[in-house]
């Protein structure tokens, strides 16, 4: 089958369903065995932040990277996986608080602090950022990984979800609003606010997956992540700016928060085709390497054709 037939015949609804269940099976281990640690009174809006909704895509792709190393889903990297998903989930909710973003609805519903309060929700968020790190140690020690593999692992997702990363990239977004950003730092903003947890969904499956830290093939799944992440906050404005609050399940609101957006910078059409051409950057970053994954192929497709 050459690669064009290939990918025709790679199903991507199905695919996102199946995989979508394993990370939720997944989540329901995790929830199990980490909300006893958290306090009482934040376990509801752990629960909402993490059980509703969403589309999965960060625990996904890890799953993808190791499993195009030859890993097998046997050896529980949708475990290691979820602890991608437990800091998307703290970042969403903090995201949507009065002080942030302040967004009542978000996946269709109320937001957790709408629900639960906001107390609940710093506290509780607060509490998944820890629980997500203890819930990788545990995981890749299940997984039988080497400590030195398991260290590599806590590293790249602490550096991701801090001030290195997703933490730093929303202070520029913050303290952006009101001022027109240019396309550079437009770029630094995003490339950590939403691109440094995507980047390292696809680093800890290589990480997990490869039998040593500094393999070459590394570098390509970042470069496919890097590529990947701009792609999808590109889209993100795009859908920000064209869609409805049913089709988006919240409210669009960058105009709102007066914030610099790539549609602004480079109209729909432009935004458009720079997404395209990252989506192309991240496909040839994994065939330079010699990595075939159709899953993969077909996800830097949808990370721009997806709808919500
Ligand atoms: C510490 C108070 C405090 C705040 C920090 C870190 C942080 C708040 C916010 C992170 C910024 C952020 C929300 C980044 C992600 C941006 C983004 C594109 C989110 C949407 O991701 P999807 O579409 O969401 O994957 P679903 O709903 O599918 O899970």
């Amino acid at each position: 089958m050459d690669s064009s037939t290939a990918e025709a015949a790679f199903d991507i609804p199905a695919f996102l369903r199946a995989e979508r269940r394993r990370v939720e099976a997944a989540l329901g281990r995790a929830l199990a065995a980490l909300l006893p640690l958290a306090p009482l009174p934040t376990r509801d809006a752990i629960r909402q932040g993490v059980t509703t909704g969403g589309k999965r895509l960060r625990p996904i792709l890890c799953m993808a990277a190791y499993e195009a190393l030859g890993g097998s889903p046997r050896h529980g990297i949708e475990d290691l996986a979820v602890s991608l998903e437990l800091i998307h989930a703290y970042s969403l909710m903090h995201d949507d608080l009065p002080c942030m973003d302040d967004a009542p609805l978000r996946r269709g519903s109320p937001t957790p602090h709408m629900v639960h309060g906001e107390p609940a929700v710093v506290l509780g968020g607060a509490a998944l950022i820890s629980l997500a790190h203890l819930h990788l140690w545990r995981s890749s020690g299940a997984m039988g990984l080497s400590h030195t593999t398991r260290r590599e692992l806590l590293r790249v997702l602490a550096r991701a979800a801090g001030a290195e990363g997703m933490v730093g990239g929303q202070a520029l977004d913050l303290w952006g609003e009101g001022r027109a950003l240019g396309r550079a730092e437009l770029d630094e903003l995003h490339s950590r606010k939403t691109g440094a947890l995507l980047t390292a969904s696809l680093e800890l499956g290589a990480v997990a997956g490869l039998p040593e830290l500094d393999h070459p093939a590394r570098e390509a799944f970042a470069s496919y992540g890097r590529a990947i992440g701009l792609a999808f906050q590109i889209a993100d404005d795009v859908l920000d700016a064209t869609a409805d609050t049913e089709a988006l399940g919240k409210a669009p609101s960058d105009a709102a928060l007066e914030k610099s957006t790539y549609v602004a910078l480079l109209g729909v059409d432009g935004a458009r085709l720079v997404a395209g051409r990252l989506v192309g950057e991240a496909r040839a970053a994994l065939a330079d390497a010699g990595i075939e994954s159709p899953a993969l192929e077909a996800l830097a497709d949808y990370v721009v054709t997806r709808d919500r």
